[in-house]
């Protein structure tokens, strides 16, 4: 019975902590292959289990099984493999860079690569992503210049952007993926409006919004599916669920609601949840949410379960507040090794082939890095000109920027 009487306050807690022996036990993981796959224009309602369940395509032999299976050609698959094994490498290679001084900033994708790397490819030229900070695999899986992201990271003469954002906070238009900003869950609701835009002018293009776990508990996220549902954007409602935002564990934000995907459901709009360390699963599942806003049936929320492997940031220190081993613990595996042993069953790939393409992958980056050096680091060489920091926001500059903007004599 309930004891009536001194309220106590409630608190979630993660499972175990630093010092503690992970225990994943209680994350239930289906069988690959055992999730019913929908048609698009399914009755939302007569889904809700998707919302509650993990869609998996690999099982532990490496074999593609089930509904959801069948949808890439080998030579697709090989392809995502590289674009997964080139950001791990790019990641490698710029976290070091912000050790040696060279960037004031950095973050990494580690365990999470296949999430954006796979979902680009169910999107068409002209959609519109609007990613969170770690989505560089959308950049990378699109063939957008490793050059380029070196030299927004470097903020140097050749930065895109001037050197006004962030490291890390990409933005190209050309390549579907809005500037982002560093105030999370923002461009949730700009994702839905882009959207509905593209609906109202009769356009075929979809966007994508993109959320981690954390920044679900930001009322910008519910905002975006009140107006998904209303007005059935066709939007593809994305949440990296990577078990951490910051130091906070996954609980906090999913607060009563049993999952993230859970939260859909309310507004009845059909909810999945994917293994996000499944390249064929997060692929499959994207496409079928990228069909459904392009045949006018609205939006599809989607969670990705994953682990963020690395720290959150290069300003992160994770063993405070989470074992040392919870990411070997981690129950879904390591999305780059997942895909190679199938490609390996497939028999087109070896264990030789792999050491190979990291080898080249590793001078591919290494000379994109050199590149973007020779037009400067954080502290050196060539910089921005300080009048570009004036440019480009207002079509007329107000006063007061004007006058600073003669202050600084440029
Ligand atoms: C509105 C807002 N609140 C807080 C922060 C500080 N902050 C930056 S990242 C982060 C954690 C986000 O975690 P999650 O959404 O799970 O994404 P992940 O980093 O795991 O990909 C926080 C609290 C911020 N940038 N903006
Ligand atoms: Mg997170």
């Amino acid at each position: 019975m309930a004891d009536a009487g001194m309220l106590r306050f409630h608190v979630p807690e993660p499972e175990v902590r630093p010092g503690g022996t992970p225990d994943f036990s209680n994350v239930p993981i289906p069988k690959a292959g055992s999730v019913p796959r929908p048609d698009i224009d399914v009755d939302p309602r007569t889904i809700r289990e998707h919302a509650f369940s993990i869609i998996r395509v690999l099982n532990r032999n490496g074999e593609a099984v089930g509904p959801w299976a069948g949808l890439l050609s080998s030579d697709e698959l090989l392809a995502g493999l590289r674009h997964m094994m080139t950001l791990r490498t790019f990641d490698a290679r710029m976290q070091m860079a912000q050790r040696q001084g060279k960037t004031s900033f950095y973050m990494q994708h580690l365990g999470e690569e296949a999430v954006a790397c796979a979902f680009r490819k169910a999107l068409a030229p002209g959609d519109m992503n609007f990613p969170t900070y770690r989505q560089a695999g959308l950049l990378i899986a699109d063939g957008y210049p490793m050059v380029t992201m070196m030299n927004q990271i470097y903020s140097n003469e050749a930065d895109p952007l001037k050197g006004r954002q962030l490291p890390i906070m990409y933005s190209s238009k050309e390549h579907g993926f809005f500037s982002i900003s560093g105030n999370l869950a923002t461009q949730y609701i700009q994702a839905v409006g882009w959207a509905m835009a593209s609906a109202i002018s009769n356009d075929s293009k979809i966007a994508a919004a993109w959320i981690g776990d954390g920044s679900t508990a930001e009322s910008d996220f519910h905002s975006a599916l009140v107006f998904a549902s209303t007005y059935k954007a066709p939007v593809v409602l994305n949440v990296v669920n990577n078990q951490w935002a910051i130091s906070t564990f996954q609980g906090i934000a999913r607060g009563g609601s049993g999952t993230f995907a859970a939260r859909g459901l309310g507004f009845g709009i059909p909810s999945l949840r994917v293994d996000g360390n499944d390249y064929l699963a997060v692929h499959a599942v994207a496409k079928w949410a990228a069909e459904r806003a392009r045949s006018n049936l609205g939006p599809t929320l989607v969670e990705y379960v994953t682990y963020r492997a690395g720290a959150h940031s290069s300003s992160d220190d994770p063993s405070a507040y989470r074992p040392k081993t919870e990411s070997d613990a981690w129950p879904l595996g390591d999305p780059i090794v997942r895909l190679k042993n199938h490609l390996i069953g497939l028999g087109v790939w070896s264990d030789e082939r792999h050491a190979q393409a990291e080898a080249e992958i590793l001078d591919t980056v290494i000379t994109a890095q050199k590149e973007a050096e020779s037009h400067g680091t954080l502290h050196a060489g060539g910089k921005p000109s300080t009048r570009d920091m004036f440019e480009g926001l207002y079509a007329e500059m107000p006063p007061h920027l004007r006058r600073q903007r003669q202050q600084a004599g440029v």
